[in-house]
């Protein structure tokens, strides 16, 4: 079953990023039948591998608000419905499912200044779609089992946090109105400076601060895809304030 559900992702561009065998302790949301979920495996994308499928996508040319959060519903949705699951999703709240603590359970991302967790292959070029809880326990038997926990995307073995070993920190001085203090992320004058520099190199290619991390420049994503997520985010906070 993990096979099927690796290519059904991988057809759209996306990876099973990581995929555990939950504990009581994982904050984990019930099934829709009320079963507690006994795998959840989270789907995401690394650098813009998605963005063939999603810019052919339906959601993606109907010109409809909220195209990236509707194609991952129907992917979630329709993947629940094949494997006997329920999809998870990382928006919708708030309350907000906690994606990067469920990440942590089972690959090597750390949090970084920006508040993004960094993965040590991706950097911050990463993101996820949706999370398959199954009331089933997969096999996950392709790697070493510890503490419940099994760790299938990492083929690196785990080493120090790039972070830490980062004395200079870029991230931190890169962004043109000091939005990451390294404590919090001053959304609202990161939006505001983006609606009124519209030519500004981060709405063309993304976060600044992003761009500047040194780890994992391969998954940049590419300019049209940076440009979606930059509108989406400007477009939202103008919408919701
Ligand atoms: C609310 C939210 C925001 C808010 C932030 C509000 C704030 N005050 O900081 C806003 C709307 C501003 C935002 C913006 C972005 N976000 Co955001 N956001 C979320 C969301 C929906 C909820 C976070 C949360 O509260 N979780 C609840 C707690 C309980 O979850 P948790 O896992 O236990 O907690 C972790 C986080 O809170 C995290 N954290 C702590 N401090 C900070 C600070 C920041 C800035 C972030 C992002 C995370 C973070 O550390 C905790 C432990 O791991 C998550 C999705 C999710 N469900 O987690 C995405 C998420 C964190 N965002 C994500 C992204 C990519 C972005 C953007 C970069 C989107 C873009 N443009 O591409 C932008 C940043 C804008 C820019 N300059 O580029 C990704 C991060 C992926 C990664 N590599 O880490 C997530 C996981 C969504 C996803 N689909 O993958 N975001
Ligand atoms: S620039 Fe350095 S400190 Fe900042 S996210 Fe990248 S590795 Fe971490
Ligand atoms: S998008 Fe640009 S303005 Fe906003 S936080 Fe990143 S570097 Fe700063």
């Amino acid at each position: 079953m993990f096979e099927q559900i690796k290519q059904k992702v991988e057809a759209e561009g996306l990876l099973i990023r990581s995929a555990f065998h939950t504990t009581p302790d994982d904050s984990m949301p019930r099934l829709d039948n009320a079963e507690p979920a006994a795998t959840l495996l989270l789907v995401g994308n690394a650098g813009s591998a998605m963005w063939e499928a999603f810019s052919r996508s339906t959601e993606y040319l109907d010109s409809y608000p909220d195209s990236l959060d509707r194609w991952s519903e129907r992917l979630g949705h329709r993947l629940a419905q094949a494997f006997g699951g329920t999809a998870f999703f990382p928006f919708g709240g708030p309350p907000f499912h906690p994606f990067l603590s469920w990440a942590k359970c089972a690959e090597p991302s750390e949090s970084s200044p920006l508040g993004l967790s960094l993965h040590p292959e991706y950097g911050l070029w990463h993101a996820y779609r949706f999370a398959l809880g199954l009331p089933q326990r997969l096999d996950l038997s392709q790697q070493s089992e510890g503490s419940g926990v099994v760790e299938i995307q990492s083929e690196s073995p785990v080493s120090a946090h790039p972070c830490s070993g980062c004395d200079d920190k870029p991230c931190l001085s890169a962004c043109p109105v000091g939005a990451f203090t390294g404590s919090e992320y001053r959304h609202v004058e990161c939006a505001q400076f983006l609606a009124d520099n519209a030519g500004y190199e981060c709405n063309q290619l993304g976060c600044g601060s992003r761009r500047a991390c040194p780890v994992g420049q391969d998954y940049r994503y590419k300019p049209e895809h940076a440009q979606f997520h930059m509108n989406v985010f400007v477009s939202n906070h103008a919408r919701k304030g």
